[in-house]
């Protein structure tokens, strides 16, 4: 893991969140859950499951209810303890809108406006987006800092947001002559499996929000449905390519080996060295059946777990519990600095 700015004494401490917002899958989880899952073991972790980013774009209430729910269960069934880890739901501690207030006067216009997230996600008619989705990365800094997380485990779509929770550090620690009161929290988005694109467009990223579910692979689709996908995904005429150097201009044939390789734990060159000079109709069938190796325990549990709607709240209750233990004395201090009667 790398080292956290250097004068910040506190803990290391690894935070985490993924949105409530449905079809979860497989970039979500080679890119963030799964490595949730090695870092519980090392130092303190939360996991969180972020409702009030969730609702930045319009949710049906009982569906988002659900979703949050979906995404305790997909944590436990990926191998996320609860026992280890706290798992919770943003809502549940008001210190993340309560801090996310405060950094809202530190971070600059200038600063947000080059978001590219939100020129994304708000596309052309950006007038009509909500003030939340601008304001998502403020949050996001907030979600981070309101436990002084010095560690946080994204995938490459992240890393502005990230760098944007550094800078807010920076300046309150400036502004408030705080000196390495906020640590500056460090990314982890090394690894294969940080951009998993598109099965049907090899330079868009994989996405709960792309219109076509041939596009993506579902936490929660059977093996049957994962075999279809894989069989449909783009590729061109060619065979697979012996080495690295032939997947050039080809994003689509490099992103299914990266998920041969991300899935196996072999390297590219080794995937390649396999199937290099095979056609579709050998590689294909051979990433299904990886794929429905990997990924059914975990859907499999996924369903259980979602069987059990008490349980999961009851587990979230409590993750959130314990978050707040954390949350609250930083919070306390952070108005203290601020000139807060407290
Ligand atoms: P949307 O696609 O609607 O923007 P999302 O899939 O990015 O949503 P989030 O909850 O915002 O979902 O992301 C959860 C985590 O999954 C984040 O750490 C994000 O970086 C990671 N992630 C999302 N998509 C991918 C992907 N295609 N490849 C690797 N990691 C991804
Ligand atoms: N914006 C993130 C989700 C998220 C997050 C966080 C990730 C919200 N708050 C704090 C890491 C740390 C996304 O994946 N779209």
């Amino acid at each position: 893991m790398a080292e956290t700015a250097p004068r910040f004494s506190g803990p290391k401490r690894v935070f985490s969140g993924v949105q409530p917002t449905g079809n979860l899958h497989l970039g979500n989880y080679l890119g963030a859950i799964r490595k949730f899952v090695d870092l519980q073991e090392d130092q303190e972790a939360l996991y969180c499951i972020v409702d009030l980013h969730a609702i930045t774009v319009a949710q049906d209430p009982e569906a988002l209810r659900a979703q949050t729910r979906e995404i305790a269960a997909a944590y436990m069934a990926a191998g996320i303890d609860p026992q280890k880890a706290i798992i919770f739901h943003q809502s549940a501690v008001s210190a993340h809108a309560e801090l996310a207030w405060i950094f809202n006067c530190v971070a600059r216009m200038g600063w947000l406006e080059r978001m590219t997230q939100f020129k994304d996600k708000a596309g052309k008619d950006s007038e009509r987006a909500s003030v939340g989705l601008f304001d998502y990365p403020v949050l996001m800094a907030a979600d981070i800092l309101a436990y002084k997380a010095t560690h946080v485990p994204v995938g490459e779509d992240q890393k502005q947001h990230l760098e944007l929770a550094r800078d807010i550090a920076g300046k309150f620690n400036k502004d408030f002559h705080a000196e390495d009161f906020f640590p500056l929290p460090e990314p982890l988005i090394k690894g294969p499996g940080a951009r998993i694109m598109s099965l049907k467009d090899g330079c868009a990223k994989m996405s709960k929000s792309d219109p076509s579910d041939l596009s993506r692979i579902n936490l929660t689709d059977d093996a049957a449905m994962i075999a279809k996908k894989i069989k449909k995904a783009k590729t061109d005429a060619e065979p697979v390519p012996e080495n690295v150097e032939g997947l050039k201009g080809r994003p689509e044939v490099e992103n299914l080996v990266g998920i041969y390789s991300a899935l196996s734990g072999q390297s590219v060159e080794e995937v390649l060295a396999a199937y290099g000079g095979q056609g579709f109709g050998v590689f294909k069938p051979a990433l299904a059946e990886l794929a429905v190796d990997k990924l059914a325990p975990i859907s499999e549990e996924m369903r259980r777990l979602q069987n059990d709607p008490a349980f999961l709240e009851s587990q979230l209750e409590a993750g959130a519990e314990k978050a707040n233990a954390i949350a609250v004395p930083i919070l306390r201090e952070v108005k203290q600095i601020v000139g807060f009667v407290v």
